[in-house]
């Protein structure tokens, strides 16, 4: 008989399930949703259903292995613990001889959602050591910043809540694709007469299957946010008592709505002008209306002052009053755990450099890798990522991957194209094998997950990896030998009172415990009566950063730009893929590979579908397979915009050709992220 466990998926997804896992003689034979938990409701996304496959996958890393071929080829040979730990160390130590301990620079993102794997013994570490602080800006950091100075926190709606909606507008957020668990809550609400709207540049799977869809182009949402402002001021339908109430730059927000008549908006955005004001409209009096809004539309080069506006409408229709009101970005904000205890910043100055060490931001690697000094960086050290998948302007990471003189340490469970340029590199064990306490970014529960089968081969958590790392550098501070136990004790020792009340003792008997944002069986209307967490107690609408002009790389942008390269570019997430992490299967190889086109833009090239077509601008290029709907089917976007469903292995693409040689490591209007979506290029048919 197998015994039943508990598990958490660990993957970078806003649902964090909770999972059930039949193990048999030690090794994992079904896994499936936890029917009693109040998110997950009993089922998986189709890619975890499958997650045993990669498990027990024989393509998993076993061993720590050292590089034979030449960077980027993917040859190794076996070698023990020891002797990696040795070269690790060794090269750590003359790196920080030759160019200073800043000089090293650790390369970590969405690996796991868990705490201790994902920011635990490694940020001590790298404290201690003295190493480049890496600035993790390439997913979120654009909205989590916006949404920061208008709701002064980072949580909004609680899932369970949009049950209770009556209108729920998907805004960049294509919730059947990343968020499946916030469907049901969408079908229970609909099934009582609520209506779904979409608002994408994409006819994305939600789009289809919502009440309408506005296929807005893309990085015009703060136009449209404004355009919605607008007509809800000229037509009355604010709630003044809540304005008066609980915000803070109103007349400044009034004032600049105002100059965003229909009109205008209709010719930034692409959406018709009554539309507009039929969206307006509704949205202001079919109340409850609530704000899916998702990462999506962040991506863009003014993509923080979007998250601005959208996130001001329902401070201006009052709908944050009720359940099934209000807007949900992230919940993440919420998990107030004492993460500093745990990362232990304080050890910087325990460092050789005695103090916080330079910032680097993620997105730029490239130049990071290609052009920093002062000093150079002369190591780097992934775990929890594919950069030379998932970075943007992906040519020029890949120029500093090559470098002769980089030492690179890989940390990972699958032989990825990173892992093809490390030096050594090591094997990392997957969240069914190690200790994790996890937090989600789309629900209000905190999870604690088990080892529920062993480790393959030699395959070690980061947790291991880093303390081995320590006491091989002589770093004698206690905190490198520290339990995980311990670990996750002090992150609950925190005393905001969403933490009150829970224990590891609770969390291992319960596995997932709700924070305490309300009353067990009351709802969370977190800004109901005011509770902002900005200096002004309010919701600030901060209208002087609010005004818009399209992005460079945009229909109505750089007209130079536009001329050579006049189609724009989103390579948004594969309905079933996570990032690349999946990217070995051969199925979602051929989903990452083609390129959504409108016969409009299509025809006039000689495009047809299923043709191979070259996508490019000035940084690089990539080849992808042209899907042109004929009718009856809806073309996936709208003329002057082309899709790819990103993102796949470079390696199993002829000439490691990827998507992300396109994207631009420009930042964002704020919050230093990425603008992935802001992205000018050309298509042509390509020759035989
Ligand atoms: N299946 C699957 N699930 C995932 C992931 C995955 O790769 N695959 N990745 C995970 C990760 S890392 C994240 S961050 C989350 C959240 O993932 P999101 O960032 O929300 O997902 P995206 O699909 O990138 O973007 C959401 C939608 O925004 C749209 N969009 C792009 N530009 C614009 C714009 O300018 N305006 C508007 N209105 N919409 C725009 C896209 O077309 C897309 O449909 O999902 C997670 N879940
Ligand atoms: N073109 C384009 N590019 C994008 C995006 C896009 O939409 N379009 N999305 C961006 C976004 S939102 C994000 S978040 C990033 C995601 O970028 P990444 O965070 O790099 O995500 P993945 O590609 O899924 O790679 C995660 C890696 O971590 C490994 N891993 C998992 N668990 C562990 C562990 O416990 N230990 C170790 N050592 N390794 C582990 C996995 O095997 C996998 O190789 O990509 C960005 N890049
Ligand atoms: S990827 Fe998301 S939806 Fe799928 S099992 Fe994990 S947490 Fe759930
Ligand atoms: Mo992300």
């Amino acid at each position: 008989m197998p015994a039943t466990r508990h598990s958490v998926c660990a993957l970078d997804c806003p649902d964090a399930c909770s999972l059930l896992i039949d193990v048999e003689d030690g090794k994992g034979s079904r896994l499936r949703g936890d029917p009693d938990h109040p998110v997950t409701r009993g089922f998986l996304c189709a890619k975890v259903a499958r997650y045993l496959e990669r498990e027990y996958s024989a393509d998993r890393l076993l061993y720590p292995q050292r590089r034979v071929g030449a960077k980027g080829e993917g040859r190794f040979t076996r070698i023990s613990w020891d002797e990696a730990l040795d070269r690790i160390a060794e090269a750590l130590h003359s790196a920080s001889r030759a160019f200073g301990p800043e000089s090293v620079l650790p390369y970590s993102y969405g690996g796991t959602m868990g705490y201790l794997q994902g920011a635990g013994m490694d940020r001590r570490f790298f404290h201690r050591l003295g190493a480049s602080r890496l600035d993790r800006t390439i997913c979120a950091s654009a909205g989590a910043a916006a949404l920061t100075s208008t709701l002064g926190v980072k949580y909004g709606t609680e899932p369970e809540q949009f049950a209770h909606s009556r209108l729920i507008i998907a805004w960049g957020a294509n919730i059947h694709g990343t968020n499946v668990h916030l469907w049901p809550f969408i079908v229970d609400a609909r099934r009582r007469g609520a209506r779904l709207y979409v608002i994408d540049p994409v006819r994305t799977r939600t789009a289809g299957l919502a009440d309408r869809h506005f296929a807005i182009y893309p990085g015009s949402d703060l136009a449209l946010a404004l355009g919605l402002a607008h007509v809800i001021f000229a037509e009355r339908l604010e709630d003044a008592g809540y304005l008066e109430q609980y915000v803070e730059g109103v007349s400044g927000f009034r004032q600049l709505a105002a100059s965003y008549p229909p009109e205008r908006v209709e010719s930034l955005t692409g959406i018709p002008r009554q539309d507009i004001v039929d969206l307006a409209r509704e949205y202001a009096t079919l109340q409850p209306a609530v704000i899916r809004l998702n990462y999506g539309l962040q991506r863009s080069e003014r993509g923080g002052a979007a998250v601005r506006a959208i996130a001001a409408l329902p401070a201006l229709t009052g709908s944050w009053r009720t359940p099934g009101g209000g807007l949900h970005l992230s919940t993440s904000g919420a998990f107030r755990l004492d993460t500093n205890g745990l990362e232990m910043p304080e050890l910087q100055f325990q460092s050789p450099l005695g103090r916080p060490a330079r910032l680097v931001n993620m997105v730029q690697l490239g130049r990071a890798l290609t052009s920093l000094d002062s000093p150079p960086i002369s190591t780097l050290v992934v775990y929890n990522s594919n950069p030379a998948a998932v970075a943007p302007n992906l040519n020029l990471v890949r120029r500093g991957l090559h470098r002769d003189d980089l030492f690179t340490v890989v940390l990972d469970q699958f032989q990825t194209d990173t892992a093809d340029f490390a030096d050594i590199l090591l094997p990392a064990t997957t969240f069914l094998e190690h200790t994790d306490l996890y937090y989600s970014y789309g629900h209000y529960h905190l999870q604690l997950a088990r080892p529920v089968v062993p480790a393959p081969g030699e395959a070690r958590s980061n947790t291991d990896i880093f303390r081995l790392l320590a006491r091989r550098m002589g770093f004698s501070e206690p905190c490198f030998e520290e339990s995980e136990d311990s670990m996750i004790a002090r992150l609950l020792a925190s005393d905001h009172p969403f933490l009150s009340g829970i224990t590891i003792e609770r969390l291992d008997a319960e596995h997932s415990v709700r924070l305490n944002v309300s009353p067990p069986g009351e709802p969370f209307l977190p800004f109901a009566h005011g509770g902002f967490g900005t200096p002004s107690g309010k919701c600030e609408l901060g209208a002087e950063t609010l005004s818009y002009s399209p992005p460079s790389e945009s229909r109505l942008g750089d007209a130079a730009l536009v001329r050579s390269f006049p189609l724009e570019l989103i390579s948004s997430k594969n309905d079933d893929s996570m990032n690349s992490t999946f990217g070995y299967r051969p199925e979602l190889d051929r989903q990452t590979t083609v390129l959504h086109m409108h016969p409009d833009d299509a025809l006039p090239r000689s495009i047809r579908d299923g043709d191979l077509v070259r996508v490019f601008n000035s940084r690089g290029s990539c080849r992808l397979t042209a899907s042109v709907p004929g009718p009856p089917a809806a073309p996936a976007v709208r003329s002057g915009v082309v899709r790819a469903p990103s993102t796949r292995w470079p390696k199993l693409a002829p000439h490691r050709e990827h998507v992300n040689a396109l994207t631009s490591d420009n930042l964002t209007d704020i919050g230093g992220g990425a603008v992935f979506y802001s992205c000018l290029v050309e298509v042509e048919k390509c020759g035989d």
